[in-house]
């Protein structure tokens, strides 16, 4: 039972106490700003602590995109380029297993890798990455491709969605990343990415990746002209996706960086915006395991905040990271394990490394090790 109690929090809080679903309504409520955010945030911290305890999990990560160069022209994106631009690259084999040779060295368990699409750049490219770093580096899990890339290389090659991921876990594939998930309506999509791949292209690709026994995440962009309505209506689809398949791990919002982008006169969501919308979806995502706290984005003091607003994960120490940082993210672009953990322990979390599937990683001298499955509630 909670000590606090406010009247329009007071049916939802009832709900929340007896494990019950919120409805779609009840999710745009708790985005009025007269509904207290510290009563929201001791809600949803309750739902955290049911799940997941008083771990705050973290990894050894890096990223690699390797081209920014890209056919679509999404208005939030300060990342991609075009053709013949001067800022726009396409990285060689050698610079792909230079990157993961740095991962590997510096105790990386992961690789999260996302690019543009290439004009010019085929699918066996795309492939190519996943089978050189895979043949190259088996342990380092592979975490790759949005349901966007997923479509673009099943229309490169006149295939389903199937076949590709079938094959790219043929080339090493070992779980899907949360990207391109941006805001599924299509009022709002329709304006933000209108020719990239649709919400049912993405949730095909996220339920036939589950068919096919991966893991994935899933993600939400907001603070741009997106309506709370929009917000909810975006957790509510993951979470039925989620009913039938079980396969989503983490889901992480994701705050707009206006910076460099087609959209650079909206103002970047505020720390108490970030806040409700971690602790939201918390609430509406019952059925999802974890909440992450991506520090990159939110920098680390609100993703420390968050760590008791619903998150239970911090993501990564993260090398290499581009689609943030060149929209004017101002964290640091790597942090050291002690650094992460001390920032979970400032928090009176208990810090846990896990890899991509959220197992233990145990770690001696001779090098790493995958321990157990972290139990949490289902
Ligand atoms: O899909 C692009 C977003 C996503 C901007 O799976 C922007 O563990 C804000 O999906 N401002 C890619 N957001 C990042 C992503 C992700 C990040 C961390 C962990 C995981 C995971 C996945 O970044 C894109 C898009 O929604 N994005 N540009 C921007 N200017």
């Amino acid at each position: 039972m909670l000590r606090t109690s406010s009247p329009i929090l007071q049916p939802i809080r009832e709900k929340v106490e007896a494990g019950e679903r919120l409805s779609l309504d009840d999710g745009v409520l708790l985005y009025r700003n007269d509904v207290p955010l510290p009563e929201l945030g001791e809600l949803a911290n309750l739902v955290r602590e049911r799940k997941n305890g008083n771990f705050a999990y973290y990894n050894i990560n890096t990223h690699l995109n390797p081209t920014n160069i890209c056919v679509y022209r999404c208005t939030f994106c300060a990342f991609r380029a075009d053709l013949r631009e001067a800022k726009g690259y396409a990285m060689s084999d050698e610079q792909i297993l230079a990157r993961g040779q740095e991962a590997v060295a510096a105790g990386s368990t992961e690789m999260h890798i996302v690019g543009g699409l290439h004009h010019q750049a085929k699918y066996d490219w795309y492939r190519n990455i996943i089978s050189l770093l895979h043949e190259a580096y088996p342990a380092l899990h592979l975490k790759a491709w949005t349901p966007v890339e997923i479509d673009w290389f099943a229309r490169q090659t006149n295939k389903s969605i199937r076949w590709v991921l079938e094959d790219m876990m043929d080339a090493g594939l070992g779980s899907l990343p949360g990207g391109g998930a941006e805001i599924f309506h299509p009022e709002v999509r329709n304006q933000i990415c209108e020719h990239k791949a649709d919400s049912s292209r993405w949730f095909e690709t996220h339920r036939t990746a589950h068919e096919l026994g991966l893991r994935s995440n899933c993600t939400m962009l907001y603070g741009h002209i997106e309506q709370p309505y929009h917000r909810i209506d975006h957790l509510i689809r993951l979470r039925e996706l989620q009913d039938e398949t079980g396969g989503l791990q983490t889901f992480i919002p994701l705050a707009f960086h206006p910076e460099n982008t087609g959209l650079s006169h909206i103002a970047k969501p505020t720390g108490l915006m970030d806040l409700r919308t971690m602790a939201i979806s918390r609430l509406m995502l019952d059925n999802v395991p974890h909440i992450k706290a991506y520090w990159i984005m939110l920098g680390m003091g609100t993703a420390q905040i968050a760590l008791s607003y619903g998150a239970d994960d911090i993501d990564g120490t993260v090398r290499h990271e581009l689609i943030y940082h060149d929209a004017g993210a101002e964290t640091p672009e790597i942090l050291s394990v002690d650094a992460i953990r001390r920032l979970i322990e400032e928090t009176g979390r208990e810090p846990v490394e896990r890899d991509t599937l959220y197992r233990r990683v145990e770690r001696d001298a001779a090098g790493w090790q995958t321990g157990q499955a972290i139990t949490v509630q289902a």
